[in-house]
């Protein structure tokens, strides 16, 4: 009998509008591995698109949750963080990976704080710097390429892209952050096609998946593109391959979506398409 993954998602959980832990833990399930979630804070609904949201910190509990799951010698396949409420949240996020991960542990951070150019409004001017310490920490980052850019406290960059900028910024990018694999979202080179661009730094090797490039900016696609990649992973596809099916699935949830003409602020119907990514992990 093979052993189970497990993977600690530590993300927000937003009611409403699905995002960060409501699209994690289906998705990381479906793939088969253990989602074991570590909740940061309840909101009502995320916070990009609606006003009025109710939105409890639970700041305070992460240390005491660790401490618990430390007490218990639990192993964890992977760690995967998304959005972060505070840089106290992200000191914690940090402390945590050394509390809770092994050797062979996966820590995979999405800095999740930006998009189309612009800093979350919550966030101020430098939660980028301390985003880019997050991800120094890390073994796989998966920023867009307004994170990308704010981190390297860049001017963010209106596509479609050259494959030179890209290259460049990932480049600068493994640098400043010495991650060893970065999978760049939001990469497109003409209005056609959009996807993302991954760089193995220890092979010094960059490709490109591209998909379908689909109008509107569905909210919650980067954590389910997120969620997808890691379950690929844990399934031991290899890092292409797993961002193969990671863009395939995300690309498949926004088509469904937009035929059912559903608000952007409410997400993407992923839920239709898990039958179609278990069966691209073979797991079907
Ligand atoms: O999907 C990113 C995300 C997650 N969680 C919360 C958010 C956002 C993006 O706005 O507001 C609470």
């Amino acid at each position: 009998m093979l052993k189970q993954k497990r993977v600690a998602a530590i993300h927000d959980i937003s009611g409403v509008g699905k995002c960060s832990l409501t699209v994690a833990l289906p998705i990381i399930s479906a793939a088969g591995v253990e989602c074991s979630v570590l909740p940061t804070a309840v909101l009502s609904t995320h916070t990009g698109g609606f006003t009025g949201f109710t939105y409890r910190d639970l700041t305070t509990d992460i240390a005491p949750i660790v401490r618990h799951w430390k007490s218990l010698k639990l192993h964890f396949d992977a760690i995967y963080t998304g959005f972060l409420g505070s840089y106290e949240q992200i000191d914690l996020v940090s402390q945590a990976f050394d509390k809770l991960k092994a050797e062979d542990t996966l820590i995979a951070v999405d800095p999740v704080m930006a998009d189309n150019g612009k800093l979350y409004t919550i966030f101020d001017a430098s939660f980028p710097q301390a985003m880019k310490e997050l991800c120094g920490k890390a073994d796989l980052i998966m920023p867009n390429l307004t994170e990308a850019a704010l981190m390297l406290d860049e001017e963010y960059q209106e596509g479609p892209y050259t494959k030179a900028y890209i290259e460049e910024l990932l480049k600068r990018l493994a640098a400043a952050t010495k991650t060893k694999l970065i999978v760049l979202t939001g990469v497109y080179f003409d209005n056609t096609k959009l996807g993302a661009a991954t760089y193995d730094v220890a092979k010094n090797e960059i490709r490109y998946v591209l998909g379908e490039k689909i109008s509107g900016s569905y909210h919650g696609t980067g954590d389910v593109f997120g969620s997808a990649l890691i379950g690929a992973l844990m399934n031991g596809k290899p890092l292409d391959e797993a961002v193969r099916i990671a863009v395939a699935f995300t690309v498949r949830s926004i088509s469904w979506t937009q035929k059912a003409q559903t608000e952007l602020r409410y997400g993407v119907n992923f839920e239709a398409n898990l039958p179609s990514y278990i069966q691209d992990l073979g797991l079907l």
